[in-house]
């Protein structure tokens, strides 16, 4: 079943350069990209965003990582395209979850700077994908 999802480099992804990293491995997947551009994040779409975790003990040192610098937002389909990328992407923690040969396997070394977001559901990716790319 075709599926889109939201994945955004962070900050620190793209302070390392690693935006390139992240659409070769999109692409060389076999997932096509809707959409794709550079964004400064401020604190309420950043809060908006991860909404989920509001209350938790890292939540304000999430917000100021995801507004500490420009991310890259993409919608990424294909065939169960949310699960594809959380593939890609790793676990959370990248030393601890994340699988060599995944995105935060292979460049992480911290669980808030793991370099990218994924969608984690098809109702998440729908809210999300709302809330960066209102005009798709
Ligand atoms: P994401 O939403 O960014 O794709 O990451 P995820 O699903 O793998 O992880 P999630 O549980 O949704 O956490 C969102 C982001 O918050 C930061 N985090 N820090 N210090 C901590 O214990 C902690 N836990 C999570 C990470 O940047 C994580 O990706
Ligand atoms: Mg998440």
């Amino acid at each position: 079943m075709t599926e889109r999802t939201l994945v955004l480099v962070k900050p620190d992804g793209v302070e390392r350069k690693l935006v390139g990293e992240v659409v070769v491995r999109i692409e060389r997947k076999g997932l096509d990209l809707v959409a794709l551009e550079m964004r400064t994040v401020d604190r309420e779409l950043a809060a908006q965003h991860y909404a989920e975790h509001d209350g938790k003990p890292f939540f304000s040192s999430l917000l100021e990582f995801i507004t500490s610098g420009p991310v890259v937002a993409a919608v990424v389909e294909g065939p169960r395209a949310i699960a594809a990328f959380r593939q890609l992407a790793g676990g959370t923690d990248p030393v601890e979850k994340a699988a060599p040969g995944s995105i935060r396997g292979d460049f992480g070394l911290e669980t808030q700077s793991n370099l990218v977001h994924g969608s984690d559901s098809p109702e998440s990716a729908a809210r999300e994908i709302k809330l960066w790319f209102p005009s798709l």
